[in-house]
């Protein structure tokens, strides 16, 4: 039993609202949408943030990205765009310490979100 949040939800030990999965990722919908569209992409293997997950697998930092990029797809967010945002550390307003990209869209963004 872990105690990271994302990390059960990857083991489905806390549901939530998957739209997203692959072998190494997962995504969902956020519980605090800040946008119409607010998916949260993770791969399911812990790593504390992005600089972290790049330095230690650059292929599933790969993959998380293209997981966000599927994402945008699937919600129809491509024409119009979107922002695909990863915060890191105190500073950057992370609150979860498993790395996840918010993939944010469906109307038109401030300067900063998330
Ligand atoms: P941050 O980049 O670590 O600040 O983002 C964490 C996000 O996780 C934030 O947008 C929360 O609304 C979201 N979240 C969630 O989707 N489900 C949860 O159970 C919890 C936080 I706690």
């Amino acid at each position: 039993m872990t105690d990271c949040l994302f990390c059960r939800i990857a083991a489905g030990e806390i549901p939530a609202d998957v739209v997203h999965e692959t072998d190494t990722t997962l995504a969902f919908r956020d519980i605090t949408p800040k946008a119409p569209v607010h998916v949260l992409v993770i791969p399911k293997a812990h790593f504390p943030d992005v600089a972290a997950l790049a330095a230690a697998d650059p292929g599933l930092a790969g993959q998380v990205l293209a997981s966000a990029g599927a994402v945008a797809e699937a919600a129809g967010l491509t024409a119009d765009g979107y922002r695909t945002i990863f915060n890191t550390g105190g500073y950057g307003g992370q609150e979860v310490a498993h790395v996840h990209a918010h993939v944010v869209g469906g109307a038109p963004l401030g300067p900063m979100l998330c």
